[in-house]
């Protein structure tokens, strides 16, 4: 998933590509790199960050959305609005990516549920403003994967099928550097809950940590995207069905080693009796389970965000 920020503030690109044609431009860019899917996000959420007005973000992803789609993109919105949401799929969006996982918009949960698109679920405490005092926790690990499967029953209360939830440790939002590795390390904690993993690691802080110079000042945004591409190997090998990035050559190409190496890991080892060394290539490249494209072929149980029929079948009633 490739990071489009259509805002003038975002940490790590904020500015960048704040008009339309270069957001789009961007996009497809990153289209071109090897992203399946691209996140486009009219509100920063960095540290402090105060809020957009509603109107003024949907002045912001609309056009790019729209564009991005009639290209024919997989296109996320990265909103914790319920009225953005709608829209955004009413203009193209199959994901809808809520940072917050419903908390911030009561509406979140019909709105998803009625649009039938896929929905991130990420673990949130509290808008950007507050979110750096709210960062205690007894087991960070324990405690996200609680708090995102009350998420969970509350979105199903709301008519949201479990198979439109990805969810999402929620990496850097009301958790400071440390906090963060324990999550990444057991990813198996969010897998028990039975729902495709998301990572966000791309360029946060504290990857900035870890890679501070001797004298203590931390990495700037752009010279954590080599961390970055480490981290989405890792994912990708514990098993995490998508990773956010803002730089996506070195990430896609992360996602294949991992995806080589998961395959033959599972494989006969070439040279034992039975196997030769020519099977060895088709087993390299069988696994695409970390890519939209056996997702969207329906190959697999995954959001269905095309076909919200499911619902009106069962009378709009959560599974
Ligand atoms: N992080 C940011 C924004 N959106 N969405 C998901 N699902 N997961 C994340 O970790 C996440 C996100 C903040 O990063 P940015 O400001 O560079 O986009």
């Amino acid at each position: 998933m490739g990071v489009v920020n259509v805002t003038p503030d975002s940490f790590s690109d904020g500015g960048e590509w704040f008009e339309p044609s270069a957001a789009v431009a961007h996009g497809m860019e990153l289209l071109g790199e090897g992203a399946d899917i691209l996140d486009v996000g009219g509100e920063s959420t960095r540290p402090g960050s105060v809020r957009v007005p509603q109107d003024q973000e949907l002045a912001r992803v609309l056009p790019v959305i729209e564009q991005l789609a009639a290209h024919g993109a997989i296109v996320s919105v990265d909103t914790t609005r319920a009225a953005v949401a709608e829209r955004a799929v009413a203009a193209g969006a199959r994901i809808v990516n809520d940072v917050s996982g419903g908390l911030a918009d009561s509406e979140m949960g019909r709105a998803v549920a009625e649009t039938g698109a896929a929905y991130v679920a990420m673990h949130w405490r509290g808008h950007a403003d507050v979110m750096d005092s709210l960062q205690v926790y007894d087991d960070v690990v324990a405690d996200v994967r609680d708090e995102l499967t009350a998420r969970m029953a509350a979105l199903h209360d709301d008519g949201v099928r479990a198979e439109q939830v990805v969810l999402d440790p929620g990496l850097g939002f009301a958790k400071a550097g440390a906090l963060n590795w324990p999550l990444l390390a057991h990813l198996d904690a969010l897998h028990q809950l039975g729902r495709p993993v998301l990572v966000g690691a791309s360029r946060k802080r504290f990857l900035g940590h870890l890679l501070a110079d001797s004298a203590g000042h931390m990495a700037p945004p752009r010279a954590r995207d080599d961390a970055t591409a480490a981290i989405s190997a890792l994912s990708a090998a514990a098993g995490a069905w998508c990773v956010r990035v803002h730089t996506v050559r070195a990430s896609a190409d992360a996602v294949k080693v991992a995806a080589a190496w998961t395959a033959a890991a599972a494989e006969p080892r070439v040279g034992s009796p039975g196997t030769s060394p020519q099977s060895a290539p088709g087993a390299l490249t069988s696994t695409v389970a970390l890519t939209t494209e056996s997702w969207t072929a329906g190959e697999q149980d995954m959001p269905t965000w095309q076909d919200s029929g499911a619902r009106k079948d069962d009378g709009g009633r959560p599974r």
